[in-house]
Parts: structure tokens; sequence; C-alpha cells
């Protein structure tokens, strides 16, 4: 049996468009999920949207419609963007779909029954567009701390999760798994938060009505977190053991962004402990994106917004840059020009031009047929086994997250393969026919370590990978197997590709 994996973005909210940091999330979850079900894995790639909540009432108010046609006209706006982005998602949530409300309403129930949720009343700040509610003492200058937007004191009658209980063994799982909240950095953020002592939770509300009730009192409203959670079960059939559930859960990973951390790595392992399940294997926060050096706002009206964006640059420019231009884990600062820059250098440039060197000479050498390589030289050798090297490499980057320094360490093969054509200058070669054997060598180890590179690259560049695989003659699904040295065979057929990536003007 294979080894499942199982990765979720967050469920984005339906108030909003989708923009580039949606996108962000999106790529890095689908890159991980094509990489491993190449290594062999039986994947299941979660993502979705989130529809409860004040907030999503608010906007369908404000727009004339119910909540559920906000929600349905919204969400096709998602779901067309991760079909022209590539995303390779096994699922797609919406938390007003009947699985999602009763698994949701199950493990409320549960949870009462428990004696982990109860009925009190609560008095505080609460912060509407965070959907959070403050102490006095966490306000900063009266305006809520994590968006700095005015809040307004509520009361009312509440039902609580008793958080404060699972304290000390959420504190000891932390820190006995040390990658269970990543990176590092973000992990002691966490841990100093759980020290400062956790209160009970409120998990219901009186003063809206777009959400899922709590069993047995309708009155209120489930909170949009607990709800929101829970989806990363509900998509798996839960409480149903014998289908999907048992078989991906635990998650392997969540990936979201720095600012929903809190509710990932306290809140959700919390309502799981009380719940009794299994907890999330790892938890990764990915940094933030400015824009030509500022916060990205409604307001300042320079929301990147991704469809433009692959109209202008194409799907995998795209997918790229996301994913090379900064560390996953670090923020970083969106600029037309330093997009354009890494489509001229490391997509036209090294990768593009390698590729239609390399096809070029193999159709005016030996009109594209592939021979068997006779000999290898140092040279030969020292590209073979950097090319071998990239695979462990990668392999390692990619479990770390570290998909800048992934397609980094493939970009280093795409140059020695680049410097290999000028070492060998197999247009010297190709004058006498007496080197044929040597020349016929050279080009199946640049088209092999291609190859290699390519089967790799398209968990990252899909579309593009399949046109340089097409025009390397590999029509096999890509695969484990496929990424060791030897795959092309004598008499494969090579066709000239056509340029990868056009040059932008700068
Ligand atoms: O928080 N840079 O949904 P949301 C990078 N529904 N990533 C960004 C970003 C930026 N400037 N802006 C947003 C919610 N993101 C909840 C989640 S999960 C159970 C519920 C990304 O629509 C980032 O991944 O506000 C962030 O976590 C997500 O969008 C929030 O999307």
């Amino acid at each position: 049996m294979k080894p499942t994996f199982y990765v979720t973005t967050p469920i984005y909210y339906v108030n909003d468009v989708p923009h580039i940091g949606h996108a962000y999330t999106t790529v890095a979850g689908d890159v991980l999920a094509r990489y491993k079900r190449l290594m062999g894995y039986d994947v299941y790639f979660l993502t979705g949207s989130d529809e409860h909540g004040q907030k999503v009432e608010k906007a369908a108010i404000t727009a004339g419609e119910t909540p559920l046609e906000l929600a349905d006209r919204v969400v096709k706006r998602f779901q067309a963007l991760w079909e022209r982005l590539g995303i390779s998602n096994n699922d797609f949530i919406r938390t007003t779909q009947e699985r999602h409300k009763n698994g949701v309403s199950r493990i409320f129930k549960d949870l009462l029954d428990k004696g982990d949720i109860y009925l009190g009343e609560y008095e505080d700040w609460y912060c509407t567009p965070c959907e959070t509610f403050w102490t006095e003492t966490q306000l900063i200058e009266g305006r809520c701390p994590d968006c700095n937007r005015p809040v307004e004191k509520l009361k009312e009658e509440s039902y609580f999760f008793r958080m404060s209980k699972y304290q000390e063994q959420l504190l000891a799982h932390i820190e006995a798994n040390l990658d269970f909240i990543q990176p590092k950095s973000k992990r002691n953020e966490i841990l100093s938060f759980i020290k400062e002592g956790l209160r009970d939770l409120s998990v219901s509300r009186t003063t809206f009505s777009w959400g899922i009730p709590v069993p047995g009192n309708d009155r209120h409203i489930i909170y949009v977190w607990f709800d929101a959670l829970t989806n990363y079960i509900t998509a798996l059939g839960y409480p149903d053991e014998t289908g999907n559930y048992g078989r991906y859960w635990p998650v392997d990973v969540h990936l979201i962004g720095k600012d929903i951390l809190r509710f990932h790595a306290i809140y959700w392992p919390t309502f799981l402990m009380a719940a009794g399940l299994p907890l999330p294997k790892k938890v990764f926060a990915h940094g933030w994106w400015t824009v030509e050096g500022q916060k990205m706002s409604k307001s300042l009206q320079n929301v990147v917004e991704p469809n433009m964006l692959i109209d202008k640059y194409g799907v995998d420019a795209v997918r790229y840059f996301l994913l090379r231009e900064v560390p996953f884990g670090l923020d970083g600062d969106f600029s037309h020009t330093a997009l354009v820059q890494r489509i001229n250098s490391d997509l036209a440039n090294d990768i593009g031009n390698l590729l239609s060197r390399s096809t070029a000479m193999a159709v005016k050498y030996f009109d594209g047929l592939l021979h068997v390589a006779v000999e290898l030289t140092e040279t030969d050798r020292t590209l073979k086994l950097k090319t071998e090297e990239m695979v462990t490499i990668v392999d390692k980057f990619i479990d770390e997250m570290a998909f800048s320094k992934a397609l980094q360490a493939i970009w280093e093969v795409i140059s020695a393969g680049n410097k290999y054509i000028d070492e060998t200058a197999p247009w010297t070669l190709a004058k006498d026919p007496a080197n044929s054997g040597r020349l016929a060598t050279v080009m199946y180890c640049l088209l092999e370590s291609q190859r290699i590179t390519h089967c790799l690259l398209s968990a990252f560049l899909p579309a593009t990978s399949e046109k340089a695989l097409a025009s390397l003659g590999w029509n096999e699904e890509v695969s484990k197997e496929g990424l060791a040295w030897g795959g092309l065979k004598a008499g494969t057929t090579i066709t000239k590709a056509e340029a990868l990536f056009p040059r932008m003007e700068e």
C-alpha cells in the first residue's frame, strides 16, 4: 500500500475575492501535493471556502444578496482561479455543505456532552474583521492588536470551550514535537503566548444568525473559527472512520499564513485534544507579501489580482516567482520588476535556452534520434552526479518546505547543463564524423540531465515541464523511478523545443 500524505490550505473567506496571498498558500500546497504524488504517495490535497460568520453576513447585506448567494458567486472565482493556476486539489470544501455542518455539530455536541463546552457569559472587546475577542489589556491604543481597526464592546451569553484545561497538554506536545509548529521563530511565539496562560474560549455568538446553530440551542451560532477549523476533518467524512478520515487523518501539514497561526497552533489542537482525536503532524506558517514595498490593502488599491498576473506573465512564471523569490516562512515583496527579472534570467535564459539549444542540436546532428552513451568522461560524470545529487537535495528541501532552496538546487543543475555545453562544444565535435560516438554521449548526458530536471520541476511548473518532457521524447508519467539516470532509451525521438518562456520587456 502507498504511504499517504494529506496537505491542506486555509479555507478562504468569501467576503473577499482571491488575491496573490491566497494564490501563494495554494500554489505551495499544490507543489507539495504534486511532488508527493510523483514520489509515490497517496495524496489528499484539500482547499476550500469559509462561508459563515458575521463578516460574510455583513458583506452580503452590503452587496444586497443573501450570504449564500454571495458565497455561491465568490466561490466560483476561487475555483476558476485554482483551475487556471493548475491547482491539483482532490477536494474543495465549502462550510455551507451538509457534510461539513453535520461534522461540526457532531464535534460540538461531543464536547458539550463531555463538559468541555459550557454555557457562560461574555463581556469583552470584539474585532469583527478578525472575528476575535480581545481583553482590555490586549488592545493597542484601544484598537485591535492584529489589524489595528476599531473594536466594539460586546456582552453576550456564550458557550465556552475549556481551552485552559488543555494548556499543559498542549505545551508538552509542542515541546516534545520540534516539527509541530514551523518555522522555529513562530514556534517560539506560540510557546510564549501559551505560557502567558490560556483562557477559556468563547465558541458561540448570539448577535447574528449566519452560521451553524449550537446543537440544542439555536439562539447560538457556533463561532466561525470552531466551524472553519473543523473543515480539515469534515472534508474527510469525519466522524465516519471507514473512509478518508481513517485513511488520511492526522494531516501531514496544514499550510497557513502567519496571520492565522494562533488559531491553528492553539485553538485547533486543543479542540482535537478535547475530542480525543490525533493532532496534525505539522502546522507551517508562511510569511506575508507586501506589494512594491507597501502593505497590500483594498484601501491602498494595490491588491495584486492573480488572474491579471497570469494574463500578463503566464501561469508557470507566476508559480515560479511566488516560490522562488522569497524563502517560505519569511515575508517578501512583490514587484513587477522583480518578476520580470526572474522571467528573463531564470526562465527564458537559463532553463528555456538550455532546452532549446540542446534539442536543436539533437535534431541537427542526429535527426532527433537518441543514441546510447558510450563511455562517460570526467565531465559527463560530473553532470550525471550533480543531477543525481539534485534529486536527493530537492527531496530534503521539500520536506523542510524550503521551496526556494529546492528551486535553487534545480537551477544549479540547469547552470551545470549550460556550462556542460560550453565545455564539450558539440559544434566542434560535429565537424568530424570520427567523433560521432563522443557527440552522441554528450547529447545523451545533456538531454538525460534535463529529463530528470523536468520530471522534478513538474511539481513546480506543470505546464512547462509537460512541454519540455514531450520534446525530450519522455511520454511516461513522472514517477520516483523515473528520476533515476538512464531513463531515456536509445531510439527515442527528440523534437526541437519551442521557447518555453518569451523574454519580457523590463
Ligand atoms: O483567514 N501574503 O481566510 P482569508 C501572504 N477563513 N498570504 C496572505 C496574504 C498576504 N498578503 N493575505 C492573505 C482566513 N494571505 C480564514 C481561514 S482556515 C480554517 C480559515 C493568505 O481569506 C494566508 O494564507 O482571510 C492567510 O492565512 C490566508 O490568505 C487567509 O485568507
